[in-house]
């Protein structure tokens, strides 16, 4: 049964669009609506996605030598901030002057704020509920001077190499005098440990990318079947990105307000690209970006990077 599209029209048609190419895709944006929030929350539990508690065991380790680096009193800007955990668990050390946590999941992020402005009342905090994929312009309650990009969980690698050159771009322009930039990134390593990370035994994973249907559903006025389709995710070495898929059960066709679209048995639907780099790729990267100079912390395994970089 196909209801009505309830996106605007312009996410209808980007999303048409992408349906519609010769190697149909969509934005990963879409694999977040309530319930995909929730299972990717899970997906950071689960024993193969080491990239969350990697992460979270570098910030433990060296927290105090960024804080070093950085220093107190920052506009700290949490792009992608869900749940505000890794900002907050970071505010002893960083103790910035205000906190501004950025999501595209507006009611998820202002009520995770109101309770951590509780906790730490002497932090002004401005929640923008706002996608800023597309680059963004902060408005003037946010301090602009000192402004440190805390951009972690290796998101980043949703862009490619030169989409994320032009986006941290964007932040070094925006971040004012003796700004920075404090950004987790996934490195490359053994593809059985990738591939398992995106494709764990539970299925979390597999549930997490076939809920970007129900999402399209909704927001196109869409009639997937999740029943059809097939969760397919793998290291592209050659691209260095893990990609996911959807891929067709059987021969199929999708209908939704405007549009249509037949896949054949087989035929897939490229729903995220997830690149790794290494250390140096890395900070080649910042500095095409402009960024001056970059501290590097790691894992003893090095299978992920904090990287802090000044403006
Ligand atoms: C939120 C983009 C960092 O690429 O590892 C996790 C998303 N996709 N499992 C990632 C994701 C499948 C995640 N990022």
């Amino acid at each position: 049964m196909r209801q009505r599209a309830h996106g605007s029209a312009a996410v209808v048609a980007e999303i048409s669009a992408g349906l519609l190419a010769a190697k149909p895709y969509t934005s990963p944006k879409y694999l977040y609506d309530g319930l995909g929030s929730k299972l990717f929350e899970a997906i950071c539990e689960l024993p193969e996605y080491y990239p969350t508690r990697t992460e979270a065991g570098i910030f433990a380790e060296h927290g105090a030598a960024m804080a070093q680096a950085i220093g107190t009193g920052t506009t700290l800007v949490d792009l992608g901030a869900g749940n505000c955990a890794k900002a907050a668990s970071l505010f002893p050390l960083l103790q910035p002057a205000q906190y501004v946590p950025v999501d595209i999941s507006r009611d998820f992020l202002t009520e995770a704020v109101s309770r951590l402005q509780q906790r730490f009342p002497d932090i002004e905090m401005t929640a923008l509920g706002l996608d800023f994929s597309n680059g963004f312009a902060l408005p003037d309650s946010v301090r602009s001077d000192r402004r440190l990009f805390f951009y972690p969980g290796s998101s980043i690698g949703n862009f490619s190499p030169e989409q994320a050159v032009a986006f941290l771009q964007g932040l070094r322009a925006n971040a004012g005098a003796d700004g920075g930039l404090l950004i987790g990134v996934d490195l490359i390593k053994d593809s059985a440990v990738l591939d398992a990370a995106y494709d764990d035994a539970l299925g979390v994973t597999a549930a997490f990318n076939l809920n970007m249907l129900r999402h399209l559903n909704h927001l196109i006025g869409a009639d997937f079947d999740v029943g059809q389709w097939q969760h397919r995710a793998f290291f592209n070495e050659t691209d260095s990105r893990i990609e996911m898929h959807l891929e067709a059960r059987t021969a199929l066709t999708v209908r939704w307000d405007g549009g249509e679209r037949h896949f054949a048995r087989g035929e897939r639907l490229h729903t995220e690209d997830s690149y790794k780099y290494t250390r140096q790729s890395f900070v080649t990267l910042l500095e095409r970006a402009g960024f001056a100079t970059a501290q590097v912390w790691t894992d003893p395994s090095n299978w992920f990077a904090v990287i802090h970089a000044r403006a």
